[in-house]
């Protein structure tokens, strides 16, 4: 059993989504944890250890953002703070006559035991700021990241679609393929 500590029901949508294929248990638990500000890897990672010690039992947390190549990697590690407040729109204003639209999320899964050190687990997936929102299938930055092999955004896309190529598929199978292996031999 995993416990995957999150204040965003809409990760936990799609996690369980994705663990429903391994034979891993995973539940679920708001704890709030007080977020240092740096990389993701250090928030995931002190995240993580907060949590296993406080419940006394292994868990995961995600830290992710939206990385924008024109905006030198903006919001990035702010993308919460950006979110709450320029919003989507916000974003859109900032890139009006903006040719390069490269953007990419990332997610970084930090697990911990009680009695170990965290570690942490990378996923990303690459696409474009688009020009307009599109499709509510999403939340927070869906509707603004368009990925071009589907000529669709993140909003316009079912949780089984975009699970099979997000940056969360991504940390979260590279996490699983670990765990699997750690948890076998
Ligand atoms: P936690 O409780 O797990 O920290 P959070 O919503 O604060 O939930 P993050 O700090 O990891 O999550 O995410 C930073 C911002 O990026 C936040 O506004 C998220 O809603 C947004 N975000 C994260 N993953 C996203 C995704 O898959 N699609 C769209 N926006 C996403
Ligand atoms: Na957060």
């Amino acid at each position: 059993m995993i416990t995957f500590i999150t204040g965003n029901k809409h990760k936990v949508i799609e996690a369980e989504n994705i663990f429903k294929d391994y034979d891993i248990k995973l539940e679920h638990i708001d704890l709030g944890y007080c977020e240092p500000q740096g990389t993701l890897e250090e928030v995931a990672k002190s995240g993580a250890k907060y949590a296993s010690r406080k419940l006394n039992r292994p868990v995961i947390v995600e830290d992710a953002g939206l990385f924008i190549k024109a905006l030198k990697g903006f919001p990035g590690t702010y993308s919460s703070y950006v979110q709450d407040t320029l919003g989507n729109s916000g974003i859109l204003k900032l890139l009006t006559n903006t040719d390069d639209r490269y953007a990419e999320f990332r997610s970084v899964i930090g697990y911990c035991t009680p009695n170990s050190e965290p570690l942490v687990f990378l996923g990303k997936v690459a696409g474009e700021i688009a020009v307009e929102e599109k499709g509510d299938l999403g939340f927070a930055f869906d509707p603004i990241f368009y990925v071009p092999e589907e000529g669709k955004t993140f909003g316009e896309l079912t949780t089984e679609e975009k699970n099979q190529f997000s940056h969360r598929k991504n940390s979260l199978k590279k996490f699983i393929e670990w765990y699997s292996k750690e948890n076998t031999e």
